[in-house]
């Protein structure tokens, strides 16, 4: 299988994030990518390419001009505060929830920076632009890669994106790396793309962005979010609006959750997968359901990454993966390519 792979993903770095009122260091590290990177060449999976310029017109398709722009100058307005900033990162303290104006745009820097935000635990830092830019290229190059006839191909994408919305970074994301590839596929002529998140967390951006839509069906497979990040989205009874109605699914799993219960969710959401009969997938591939995971609650074990790259392969679609979370940082590489493998083994 092909990665698409670019070295600016290290430019995002951030030092620390807010949680439970103390800033501690990030779990979002770089080192997450070189682990799968390393695994990748290890086991000889396929090439490895960096893409060229993203193609800035496909990330305006997923996110507003209001919010790209904002993201592009953000660093450079915080320094702009205090040159002190520069050592710091920039962490959003104001957030406009109901009964606030959304539609004014404010001069302020801090307070467009909750405006375009929800949560306090996504630093924005001096590469995060780069960063983000390079990751939306990967997801692109990824999609255009199967567009062209091959199976399957990989994105080794950080930040990861999947809780980034139309107009808003949060969960560790800025830009929607896999609801960009799913548009991409769109605007290519697919005529009805699925997206399925198996992160951890419940993919509340791409869900949102996709919500009323009949053309791209979002399934995801999570941590009940009456406990779990994200807390305000991911429940079962979430289902599409207006033409999307019945083109969303959500399949949220008590924490603690075993291998056995959650591959059945995942069978039921292949199933509903097969009667929509897209003509590509796309694969949110977080691997924070991991046993180890320092953030997550699951319990799935490095072999069982291997069995749901195999199930992912039965589906029998052109294939996107996206990489998005997964924090026990050692082992990130190996359960993602367990994934990679199992299906290029199951699909040979
Ligand atoms: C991003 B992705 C830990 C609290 C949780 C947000 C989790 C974002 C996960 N300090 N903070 O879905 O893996
Ligand atoms: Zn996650």
């Amino acid at each position: 299988m092909h990665t698409f792979y670019n070295e600016r993903h290290a430019l995002h770095h951030g030092k620390v994030e807010m949680f439970r009122g103390e800033l501690v260091p990030c779990f979002e590290v770089p080192a997450r990518a070189d682990y799968v990177l390393e695994e990748l060449k290890r086991r000889r999976l396929g090439a490895i390419d960096t893409p060229a310029e993203v193609d800035e017109a496909a990330m305006a398709r997923v996110h507003a001009s209001r919010y790209l722009d904002f993201l592009a100058g953000a660093w450079d307005e915080w320094v702009a505060l205090d040159p002190a900033n520069a050592q710091r990162d920039a962490l959003p303290s104001y957030w406009p929830i109901r009964s606030f104006r959304h539609d004014v745009l404010p001069a302020s820097f801090p307070a467009r920076m909750g405006l375009f935000s929800y949560d306090a635990g996504t630093p924005l830092t001096a590469g995060t632009w780069a960063a983000a830019r390079a990751g939306a290229g990967c997801a692109l190059a990824a999609a255009s890669h199967v567009l062209q006839g091959e199976r399957a191909a990989f994105a080794l994408t950080r930040p990861p994106g999947h809780h980034a919305g139309a107009d808003f970074f949060g969960g560790y994301c800025f830009l929607n790396n896999a609801a960009i590839a799913a548009q991409a596929l769109r605007d290519a002529g697919v005529e009805r793309v699925a997206v399925l998140d198996i992160d951890y967390h419940h993919g509340n951006g791409t869900q949102a962005i996709f919500y009323g839509r009949a053309d791209v069906q979002f399934t995801s497979i999570h941590g009940d979010p009456h406990t779990e990040y994200p807390y305000y989205l991911g429940y079962a009874d979430e289902q599409g609006a207006g033409a999307g109605l019945g083109f969303n699914r959500n399949l949220p799993l008590a924490r603690g959750t075993g291998f056995a219960a959650w591959r059945e969710a995942l069978h039921s959401a292949l199933a509903g997968i097969a009667t929509f009969k897209p003509g590509a997938l796309v694969v949110s591939l977080g691997l924070d359901t991991f046993e180890g995971d320092p953030i997550a609650g699951f319990k799935l074990a490095t072999p069982d990454y291997l069995r749901i790259g195999e199930d992912l392969a039965r589906a029998g679609l052109p294939t996107v993966f996206v990489f998005e979370g997964g924090y026990a940082v050692a082992e990130v590489g190996v359960n993602a390519v367990n994934v990679l493998e199992g299906f290029m083994q199951q699909a040979a």
